[in-house]
């Protein structure tokens, strides 16, 4: 049930270096047809750093790690793609059904396959409403339980972020900014919130995870939150202004699990002509080159 790409496969064996991609991104997080354009971007800034990329996909009921172009524009182009986290997989797997894995479900595979290095835009995490609604992404839970380095831009500021990172601190998820003692806020360089830790070079976050495997415990990912270039970053008074609109709409239109975030993200899009898609990629794109050098430092 489980393909990786003979180039993985390969490579992982060999100890070279390795990033895990996302495809939630790809198929429910950006616009089409932008969206298959940005994911061969992402494959081959991996490359240019020297490391494999793996992005990671259910297709027709067979999870793969490492897909070919052909895989990758059935994921970027099909409505009937479904979005599947990892409590998904099994129905997935045993239903033949084609989906994008979010956060929770890549990490799950790559962390399955033997990769260590995941790269992503912004993790899910406790959205606004919770109290009434109870939505916390199944990210956080499974990168409590997953050994593996997730280099991001934060989690998205369509959440509830000091609620997130407290969640991240009582389920032992450790989170260290890159070069950064701010955490970032996904659109924007800094969420308003500190960080304890920080790490300066790809050198220090590789033997964070030497740390880890030696000190043993439980299974926990390290995050690596990496912010997006300030210059490149959403204006952040135009991002509050549109968030607001951006809650309300969803509230008013009934949006509720899955979708939410896709909603949000949508209608940020829209609503910013195009900006906030800028700064989402400008962010993934700066993850993905980290990954890669991490990677490398790791290998
Ligand atoms: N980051 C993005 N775009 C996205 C996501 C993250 O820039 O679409 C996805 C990730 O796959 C993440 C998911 O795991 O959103 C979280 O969704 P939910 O809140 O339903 O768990
Ligand atoms: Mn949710």
């Amino acid at each position: 049930m489980l393909v990786v790409s003979a180039e993985v496969r390969e490579a992982i064996a060999g100890r070279r270096p390795v990033v895990a991609l996302e495809s939630t991104i790809i198929a429910h997080g950006l616009p089409r047809p932008r969206n298959l354009e940005v994911a061969l971007e992402f494959e081959q800034s991996v490359r240019e750093e020297g490391a494999v990329p793996a992005t990671v996909a259910v297709v027709d009921g067979q999870a793969r790690i490492g897909l070919d172009k052909q895989q990758l524009e059935r994921i970027a182009a099909g409505d009937s793609v479904r979005k599947l986290g990892q409590r998904d997989l099994p129905l997935a797997l045993a239903t033949g059904a084609t989906g994008a894995t979010t956060v929770s479900g890549t990490a799950f595979l790559a962390a399955l396959a033997g990769i260590r290095i995941f790269a992503t835009g912004g993790l899910g995490g406790v959205h606004r409403q919770w109290t009434s609604t109870q939505d916390e992404s199944a990210d956080l839970g499974l990168l409590a339980r997953t050994r593996i380095a997730v280099v991001c831009a934060g989690v998205k500021s369509i959440l509830d972020v000091p609620a997130t990172l407290e969640r991240l601190e009582t389920l032992g998820v450790a989170v260290a900014g890159y070069r950064t003692e701010r955490f970032p806020g996904f659109y924007v360089a800094d969420s308003g919130q500190p960080v304890d830790w920080s790490l300066y070079s790809p050198a220090d976050v590789a033997a964070v995870l030497r740390a880890q495997d030696e000190l043993g415990g439980p299974d926990a990912a390290l995050i690596v939150a990496n912010p997006v270039p300030v210059a490149e970053q959403l204006d952040p008074a135009l991002h509050d202004q549109v968030l607001d609109d951006a809650l309300r709409a969803c509230d008013e239109q009934g949006v509720t699990g899955q979708a939410v975030t896709p909603f949000l993200l949508d209608f940020l899009v829209r609503r910013t002509k195009g900006a906030s898609l800028r700064a989402n990629l400008a962010a993934v794109r700066g993850n993905v080159r980290l990954a890669a050098k991490i990677a490398a430092a790791w290998a």
